[in-house]
């Protein structure tokens, strides 16, 4: 990270929120900002930004991340003999990141600190002691902006390895008539979900479009929230500098305390606002409190 000092500093919120803040640019979603979000609620139709979580999913097997494991733990299940009702339990195996999800403050950082200086030895076997996903607490609702980049650069969807710049979200703003205010979350659609349905699971996972370096002072000026995309890393992959790893990982997270969302499905809701041209919703998606989680996985929903 050596080469982005610099930059680090400038989108640092290292204390904007006190010493013991746990929650970092969640802190931009007031009071207001809520009935902002509840104002954009006009059909009353709901979308699914969440994919499924099932032994389909995404995973390859790789860097310890396998699909969920689905087990029923009773299929007939009875409570007595004499009464004619039933029961059916279920159990999950999964890892917290193996699908649509939150990563939380505890997930990426560099230098042995955690977001708001906090010493990463505070992350043991029993999970995140500090900036965990709990810590979120009243969850993630807020005024969600969609900027579909694909749609605006003309293309179905972004190829693999392109970086988004601030170019693209402004020209994205501009095309589709809205602006991210302080406290919105931000969707970018780049359309690589469609490797995705058509089964490339392979081309959906190993290389991907993503947001540039370049971006993270943008997130800073604006002010939002939390960022999510339609591919696994939010981040353009392969790096843009092969020598820096995770660069927007550790920027984002460690440094603004902003909160990352992965592989949310965008394609529904961004088919539905090219048709009205609405492209702001009532956006809820909160994490399960998983005490000392360092992720969640989600059903992200959109209300418009
Ligand atoms: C890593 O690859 C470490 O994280 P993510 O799932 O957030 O991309």
């Amino acid at each position: 990270m050596e080469k982005h000092r610099d930059l680090a500093r400038r989108v640092s919120n290292w204390g904007r929120w006190g010493a013991d803040d746990e929650r970092g640019t969640l802190n931009f979603v007031t009071p207001d900002v809520v009935r902002r979000a509840a104002a954009c609620v006009r059909r009353g139709q709901v979308f699914s930004l969440g994919l499924p979580f099932d032994a389909n999913g995404p995973q390859l097997g790789t860097h310890g991340r396998t699909n969920p494991i689905h087990l029923m733990s009773a299929t007939d299940g009875r409570l007595s003999a004499d009464s004619a009702a039933r029961y059916s339990d279920d159990v999950i195996v999964m890892p917290l990141q193996c699908a649509t999800q939150w990563d939380s403050l505890a997930h990426v950082w560099y230098d042995g600190r955690l977001y708001n200086d906090v010493p990463s030895s505070t992350i043991t076997a029993q999970g995140a002691a500090r900036n965990a996903i709990d810590k979120v607490g009243t969850g993630i609702v807020s005024r969600g902006v969609l900027l579909d980049v694909a749609r605006a650069r003309g293309v179905d969807r972004l190829e693999p390895g392109t970086a988004i710049a601030p170019a693209d979200l402004d020209a994205a703003e501009r095309a589709q008539g809205v602006r991210v205010e302080s406290g919105d979350v931000l969707l970018v659609r780049t359309g690589h979900m469609a490797l995705l349905r058509a089964g490339d699971k392979t081309g959906y996972m190993r290389r991907t479009p993503g947001l540039g370096v370049a971006c993270v002072e943008w997130l800073h000026a604006r002010e939002v929230a939390a960022v999510a995309t339609d591919t696994l890393a939010v981040e353009v992959i392969p790096w843009e500098d092969p020598a820096v790893v995770l660069p927007l990982h550790c920027l984002c997270i460690r440094d603004m305390g902003l909160t990352l969302g992965e592989m949310f499905d965008l394609d529904a809701l961004a088919d539905d606002c090219a048709r009205d041209g609405a492209w702001e919703v009532l956006f809820s998606a909160p994490p399960l409190k998983v005490t000392g989680g360092v992720g969640s996985p989600l059903n992200p929903l959109a209300v418009k």
